[in-house]
């Protein structure tokens, strides 16, 4: 089944499936959606479509990536791997060999120049367009998280600039808090692509938000892409088919043709405001700062504009599964660049960046502290507060498991690593903002060549044992499935 290709084939796909319930009550948008929504998303609940939303005439969809079923609803396949098989045909071309080979490679070839993003004459994005006076964000149901929230935020944008040297485009995911009826701040990080595109230009930046697209660039625009790659691209190609774009009203960029609702706008250097507090993805809430203010020139959008919201805070919440897909759709490009890397994952109760699993094949001593230097240099898993390394035989997603492994294999003054490096910006652990301490525990088998004495082997049964017990003893209704101790 293809991907949905607008918001709406998404609500429509949803709702066949049995994965939302369309709320006719009236619902406030300040914290009264969020009690409703964290409650559903810990429940492991529907997506939810609030039809009217107090004080606006726009419906608001929400939780529409809560469950792993939903995500791969989303992505038209039945695995997130699978979603990663995809990317890696293409990450891991060879030269070709033979002529069977060199088909195969221009077929691969073909499916990337497919994904580039096309332009066209309209879009519906654009069937209502309010412009000077008219614009006004009062007309979205943008909601107040938490009740320390200062203001409502914009929460799921899709927000679109250029690069003022290169002319290549970044869309990422930054919340925007309201200041009024035509201007919000835009949270553009300083680790993130938007920021840069942002110090790039001495004047003013045009930027365009899009709201309310179909759930594979939506997913995209959160994707921790290198700088020069664009999101739009990745979109197409997951989609299997391109993103139409139509020209902006007011600014120089072009947006999604598909978007129920398009802020065009600017921002201009130096002009900064105080943003924030926000009630995060930490469990806590993120400090007022200074980030740029974010002008409105126009305002488009489909008639009965849907606008998508998400809420965070204390994991997990709905962006959990944006990030799993990360996690999953990333691993074919992390073992590009670290091979022996087998299998990782980012916990979601430590918020992503504060720990990541790496199961290893391990070689030669040191190569675990190896990886972790490798993790810590890497894109945005740069900001990793701890990286735990196991051997290729563990499962880094059976935590218990892995807390065996920490438990059983670790000499804390021999195999703990500490060390220092960037940190996400929204971490309020560390002493100074963006900069501290990180972890590595080495739970991998050591030996003589690390110069530790002989390791012991690991108790398993034999084979014959088990298939032994499994044939005979079935009979007697023992539960008998259990066992403890795995023989790889
Ligand atoms: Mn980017």
């Amino acid at each position: 089944m293809p991907p949905p290709r607008d918001l709406r084939d998404w609500i429509e796909l949803l709702e066949r499936e049995g994965e939302l319930v369309r709320i006719g009550a009236e619902v406030d948008p300040d914290l009264e959606i969020t009690e409703i929504v964290d409650r559903t998303v810990k429940a492991g609940g529907p997506a939810l479509l609030f039809e009217h939303p107090k004080g606006s005439e726009h419906p608001l969809l929400i939780n529409q990536f809560g469950t792993e079923r939903r995500m791969c609803l989303a992505f038209g396949a039945q695995s997130l791997d699978e979603v990663a098989g995809r990317l890696e045909a293409i990450i891991e071309m060879q030269p070709p060999q033979g002529l069977v080979e060199k088909v195969k490679g221009l077929a691969k070839l073909k499916s990337i120049a497919d994904s580039m993003p096309k332009s066209v004459r309209s879009g519906p994005s654009q069937e209502i367009v309010l412009e000077g006076d008219d614009v006004n964000l009062d007309l979205l149901p943008i909601q107040r998280c938490w009740p320390g929230d200062p203001a409502p935020f914009i929460t799921l944008p899709a927000v679109i600039t250029k690069d003022p040297r290169t002319g290549t485009r970044n869309v990422g995911m930054y919340r925007m808090q309201k200041i009024d009826r035509r201007s919000t701040f835009m949270h553009w990080q300083v680790h993130k692509d938007g920021r840069m595109d942002y110090l790039a230009s001495d004047g003013r930046l045009d930027v365009a938000v899009a709201l309310g697209l179909d759930p594979v660039t939506a997913y995209s625009a959160s994707a921790p892409l290198p700088k020069h790659i664009d999101e739009l691209m990745l979109a197409g190609f997951l989609r299997g088919e391109p993103v139409e774009l139509v020209k902006a009203k007011t600014v120089d960029l072009e947006v999604p043709a598909n978007a129920e609702i398009v802020l065009e706008g600017y921002v201009q250097a130096g002009d900064e405001g105080i943003e924030g507090p926000f009630g995060d993805h930490t469990g806590y809430y993120s400090p007022a700062e200074p980030f740029p203010v974010f002008h409105l020139t126009a305002m488009t959008m489909r008639r009965d504009a849907i606008y998508p919201s998400i809420v965070v805070g204390k994991p997990p919440a709905e962006d959990a599964w944006l990030g799993k897909a990360t996690e999953r759709i990333f691993l074919p490009a992390i073992r590009m660049s670290v091979p022996e890397i087998v299998d990782y994952d980012l916990p979601v109760a430590g918020a992503f960046h504060g720990c990541a699993i790496v199961s290893i094949r391990k070689a030669y001593p040191g190569h675990a502290q190896k990886v972790m230097h490798a993790i810590w240099g890497l894109g945005l898993l740069s900001l990793t507060k701890s990286v735990v390394v196991v051997d290729e035989h563990v499962d880094v997603h059976d935590y218990d498991e892995v807390f065996f492994r920490v438990c059983a294999n670790v000499d804390p003054k021999r195999d703990v690593l500490l060390s220092e490096g960037p940190l996400d910006q929204l971490d309020h652990a560390p002493t100074i903002p963006c900069f501290g301490g990180k972890l590595g525990i080495d739970a991998t088998h050591k030996g003589p060549a690390e110069g530790t004495r002989e390791w012991p082997g690991e108790i398993a049964m034999s084979e014959e044992m088990v298939a032994r017990v499994d044939g005979r003893w079935a009979e007697y209704g023992i539960p008998l499935g259990g066992r403890t101790i795995d023989a790889s």
